[in-house]
């Protein structure tokens, strides 16, 4: 439907629709964001994308609070059955009413079918009645009867309190009559299948429409009319849109081109080196301080967190810019409520509007909730920020429920996979100690290509030692991925980690110094960006003719491509509910046993 209507607003040549699924093709089988020719956000995973048009819509309040009402706009969301049974969909539609989001106009193709039986197979909810207790202006009409939906919509651009839900009550595969003529409506089949595989008759259903067989490629001139006609109206309302913007712009220069370095996707100089940290802290607690100087730099940044901001910490950004209320987008920051995965897509969808940068924080381990949303922000390309804490089984307490020990290795596949320029998908970091916080978010904001994922410790870290005295200049190698932090001469093995697992093992070489073994001990907090510096950079930081040895609080495989051929401890196991200094000893995690496996992986 998106390419087709596109197509008869001249945003596809019907070569385009032709080629529909073909390699090389610019209509792939689910639309990929490709905003010139009019999708602007990538959709297939059923839900996502009308959440990407919440935080579309709230990055558009945001930018008419904080700037000027000529920014303005509408946006137009389509949701399915199947888009409206989601799991991510309840989510949104609370956090969209909640904030009372009458920009928002949603219209949803209530077919009754979805893709393997009718929806009675599956729901008898009272959807109407489901939207209306999320606080959303409900108009339920016959969404084949454009009197009815154009009726529909004037009501919806009229609301100034809620988002609205247009229930069109439509009929799927209208008009699909089989060889012998009879109607061919209402069938699951016709979801997926091109007609003639449906059971429906592809020249006779043609020919029921109107059109003509031979020839089903033709727009009728009625149509072209149609669109030509609102195509001139759109052209002079965009004229006056932007003498709107340029009268605005004369009066505000200064305000006008902060907006337009980030519509350019600039970001503001930020002196990273400058924010201070007190020794030995833990890890979320440095990027609390930078989140704290963030929200004094980058006027245009939205943090969420799903309900856990005085634990990720990302209520450093909340104390300073203060939360985004209904009706009231003078606050950045955006209590999400225990909605990962809805948080995560609306954060994609505030990237996706422009002008804005989104982040949004919750425990590591939740980003097993937000997966789906990550993984759309990489293929999309999006800047966004994950802000992930409590990185490892020294979480403790809460027990292995909450202690990750495999999110790691997952997400840094995700590092491994290309997106379609070629990048690394993804980067993922995950820093040793705070002044390697402060080089990751430096990095993380620096990054307008991919997404960006900080992975975090709960528990206080030593700080790493700095030969130089100046342990912000040294933790710039972070930005190769990965940096020599002890370097003696001649070492006996290369020991190599990330996130609180370097601190150990610096701990670790001290006792093996003193049995007359040096070591040399390497922070990797990215492995992907790691892999991508040139051969000579990364045998100078992990010689391949010294023995390696890597520790991991995650799964061993974690490090398995930076240390491909020595030892790695790791966990292999879930964790345990107890203080982490306890789970630290228990699993073999002390100084004093990471020297002993050191030695033994020497012999
Ligand atoms: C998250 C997710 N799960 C499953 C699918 C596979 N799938 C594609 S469409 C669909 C349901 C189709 O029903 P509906 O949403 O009502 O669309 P309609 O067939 O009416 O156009 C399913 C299950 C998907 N695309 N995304
Ligand atoms: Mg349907």
């Amino acid at each position: 439907m998106l390419y087709s209507v596109l197509h008869l607003a001249g945003r596809y040549t019907t070569d385009d629709l032709k080629a529909f699924r073909s390699w090389g093709s610019i209509t792939p089988g689910h639309p990929e964001l490709d905003v010139e020719h009019g999708v602007e956000n990538t959709s297939g995973p059923l839900g996502q994308g009308h959440v990407m048009a919440v935080g579309c819509a709230i990055a558009e309040r945001f930018i008419a609070t904080h700037y000027s009402e000529v920014f303005a706009h509408k946006t137009y969301a389509f949701i399915s059955d199947g888009g409206v049974q989601e799991g991510i969909s309840q989510e949104a539609a609370r956090i969209a009413g909640h904030l009372g989001l009458s920009n928002l106009i949603m219209f949803y193709d209530s077919n009754a079918v979805q893709l393997s039986t009718n929806c009675d197979a599956v729901s008898n909810e009272d959807t109407a009645m489901k939207y209306r207790s999320w606080n959303w202006n409900v108009i339920e009409c016959d969404g084949t009867d454009p009197k009815a939906l154009a009726d529909a919509l004037e009501q919806a651009l009229g609301e100034t309190e809620r988002p609205t839900i247009i229930i069109g009550h439509t009929i799927m595969g209208r008009g699909a009559v089989t060889v012998e003529g009879e109607n061919f409506e209402g069938k699951c089949s016709t979801h997926g299948n091109p007609l003639s595989k449906s059971g429906a008759d592809y020249g006779k259903t043609i020919e029921n429409l109107g059109g003509d067989p031979n020839d089903p490629w033709i727009v009728f001139p009625e149509v072209q009319e149609l669109y030509a006609q609102r195509a001139a109206e759109q052209r002079q309302i965009v004229a006056q849109r932007k003498q709107a913007i340029d009268e605005w712009a004369k009066q505000e220069p200064e305000a006008m081109k902060r907006l337009q370095d980030f519509i350019d996707g600039k970001v503001p100089e930020v002196d990273y080196s400058a924010i201070t940290h007190k020794p030995n802290i833990a890890t979320r607690a440095a990027s609390a301080n930078v989140l704290a100087t963030l929200a004094e730099k980058v006027e245009n940044m939205i943090v969420s967190s799903a309900d856990l901001a005085n634990s990720d910490k990302t209520d450093a950004y909340l104390k300073v810019r203060g939360a985004i209320k209904p009706h009231d987008y003078t606050g950045a920051f955006l209590h999400a409520g225990v909605s990962e995965l809805a948080m995560a897509a609306i954060i994609n969808g505030i990237a996706l509007h422009g002008g804005m940068i989104g982040a949004c924080g919750t425990f590591f381990v939740f980003s097993d909730y937000i997966k789906p949303a990550a993984r759309l922000s990489a293929l999309m390309e999006l800047p966004v920020k994950f802000i992930w804490t409590h990185d490892a089984f020294r979480v403790g307490e809460d027990g292995p429920t909450h202690e990750p020990v495999e999110q790691e290795a997952q997400i840094r596949l995700m590092e491994e996979l290309k997106n379609h320029h070629g990048r690394n998908s993804m980067l993922v970091l995950r820093p040793a100690d705070a002044a390697e916080t402060s080089v990751a978010w430096k990095m993380a904001m620096d990054n307008t290509l991919t997404p960006t994922a900080l992975i975090l410790s709960r528990q206080d870290i030593a700080d790493l030692p700095s030969a130089s005295g100046n342990r912000y200049a040294e933790a710039l190698g972070a930005e190769k991925g990965g940096y020599v932090v002890i370097g003696p001469e001649k070492p006996d093995v290369t020991l190599v980690g990330n996130g609180s697992e370097v601190s150990t093992l610096v701990a670790a070489s001290a006792i093996l110094k003193e049995q007359g073994i040096k070591c040399r001990v390497v922070s990797v907090p990215s492995i992907g960006l790691f892999l991508n510096q040139p051969a000579d950079y990364r045998e100078q930081v992990i010689p391949t003719a010294i023995p390696t040895f890597g520790l991991t609080s995650g799964l061993p495989s974690t490090l398995r491509r930076v240390v491909p051929n020595g030892t790695i401890y790791g966990l292999d196991h879930f964790g345990a509910s107890a203080p982490y200094k306890i789970l630290d000893e228990k699993f073999g995690f002390t100084p004093e046993n990471v020297s002993k496996m050191i030695l033994l992986s020497l012999k």
